[in-house]
């Protein structure tokens, strides 16, 4: 195998955040309350609608005001591209309106101003874990095929007023969660024990649709827009060489390629239509929906890679669950887990872009990846991180391999490059930054911004485009 020892020129280093999780101003400025604002427990637990007590959402780490000193503290760490998401309820308070809130568009134009200006690329979210509340009390989420028409004219007023300034975009955040966390980017909300496929795969289409239509007026606006799709990559390993573990692997697997197959070749997989046949679904389409899918495919495939899974027919093995953000799986007896029993596999990352690469033919933009651990300041005032540096730098090391293997990646935006509030913790214990925030799940702290080691590290790993790693 051949080795590079660079990266390839022009490769987007960078970090990536949600508005939800760093923004805080909840209701400054015309914002509407957003899911994530009656989500207490994080985005991925089920919201509770009568919320009075503190919720650390509604604050975050105050970027809504610090974004100019944040975004410069990227910029000395030498980021090539920032991900970010607009807050859908800054720019439609509802979701509804057909007119947008101008205030809203203004605070993304002064962070995107701010960004060009140290010739940070920007990379937008359009929609990230989050949506209008007021969409999912009157048309119940994405359940609604209203949604889709919402969701356009909302992409099409991002797209008219940014694309001169902004290149790269995304649809949405980690589509294929709406199987494991329905209310988290669909805001579908079931009754205990009510979880329907039904629901989720109408939602899923309403969204693709709405996926198709942004692709579509994207291009329309600007055809030199890159814009993609976003999934959770979930490789499967077979527990052992069991065929049976294989085929359990396999069909885990599609779970996930599903969504980045509809969106990145135009069509539903006839896998599916089986799965769909065989569990009586009915998708409700309109006429079109399959042309505006075949014809508005995405531009580059965008995914998050924290672990990996495995597959397994024996019982014994299913019983010894672990823990990830999404879905609980079978223990990899090769593989050590971070605090929060994510299994760490930097292979894995070589493994999976090798896979999406080659199912579509498309460049990757790995648009998620990093640590969640506690920190400490010392009492020097340092943060010690080596435990982030080490995940990093394996999973930049496998990233490098994964372009020697001939996959084309174009960009790598690491989670959380600021400590922010955890999605499925909400709260601000779990930490991924290079920059240490100073403030507690409480809301307490002086938040101030403290670089860790890591910082210097990763300005390292972008200064020499990831040959010193
Ligand atoms: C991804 C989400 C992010 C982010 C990350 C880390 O699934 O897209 O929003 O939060 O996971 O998860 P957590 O914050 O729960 O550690």
């Amino acid at each position: 195998m051949s080795e590079i020892k660079k990266f390839p020129e022009g490769f987007l280093w960078g970090g990536a955040v949600a508005a939800n999780q760093l923004e805080g101003a909840y209701k400054e400025d015309g914002k509407g309350l957003s899911t994530a604002d009656v989500s207490p427990k994080g985005i991925m637990s089920p919201p509770d609608f009568s919320m009075k007590d503190f919720n650390l959402y509604h604050e975050g780490i105050d970027f809504y005001y610090t974004y100019k000193e944040d975004i410069a503290l990227f910029a000395e760490m030498g980021f090539k591209s920032f991900r970010f998401s607009i807050a859908w309820t800054r720019i439609f308070p509802n979701g509804d309106e057909q007119t947008p809130n101008e205030q809203g568009l203004e605070f993304y134009e002064k962070v995107i101003d701010e960004l060009v200006k140290y010739n940070i690329e920007p990379v937008i979210t359009i929609s990230h874990y989050e949506m209008p509340l007021a969409l999912v009390k009157n048309y119940s989420g994405w359940k609604s095929r209203k949604l889709v028409a919402f969701y356009e004219n909302y992409a099409k007023t991002l797209f008219t007023r940014f694309h001169k300034k902004v290149k790269y975009w995304m649809t949405f955040n980690e589509i294929n969660v709406v199987m494991h966390a329905p209310f988290t980017g669909a805001g579908l909300l079931f009754e205990e024990g009510e979880k329907n496929d039904q629901d989720i795969y109408q939602s899923a289409h309403h969204q693709f649709v709405a996926s198709a239509f942004a692709v579509k007026v994207g291009h329309e606006i600007n055809p030199d827009l890159q814009i993609g799709c976003m999934i959770a990559s979930m490789l499967t390993y077979p527990y052992s060489s069991k065929p049976e573990d294989m085929l359990a692997a396999v069909m885990q697997d599609r779970k996930t390629l599903f969504f980045s197959d509809v969106q990145a070749r135009g069509y539903y997989p006839s896998y599916m239509k089986n799965y769909i046949e065989e569990n009586d679904i009915n998708i409700v389409m309109e006429d079109g929906d399959l042309e505006t899918l075949q014809e508005n495919t995405v531009d580059y495939i965008g995914f998050s890679y924290y672990m990996s899974f495995v597959a397994s027919t024996e019982p014994e093995h299913l019983k010894a669950q672990t823990s990830g953000n999404l879905l609980a799986g079978v223990k990899n007896p090769h593989l050590k887990a971070s605090e929060w029993g994510w299994q760490i596999d930097p292979v894995g990352l070589r493994t999976v872009s090798n896979q999406l690469y080659d199912r579509y033919q498309k460049p990757l933009f790995i648009v998620e990846n990093g640590l969640g651990a506690v920190d400490k300041v010392e009492e020097d005032g340092s943060v010690n991180d080596d435990h982030r540096i080490d995940y990093l730098r394996a999973h930049i090391q496998e990233m490098k391999k994964a372009i020697a293997d001939g996959v084309d990646i174009i960009g790598y935006t690491s989670w959380g490059p600021i400590d922010l509030v955890s999605a499925s913790t909400a709260e601000l214990k779990k930490r991924y930054g290079y920059i240490y925030v100073d403030r507690d799940s409480k809301g307490q702290g002086s938040n101030k911004r403290i670089k860790k080691k890591s910082f210097n590290w990763y300005k390292n790993v972008i200064a020499t485009n990831g040959e010193e790693l």
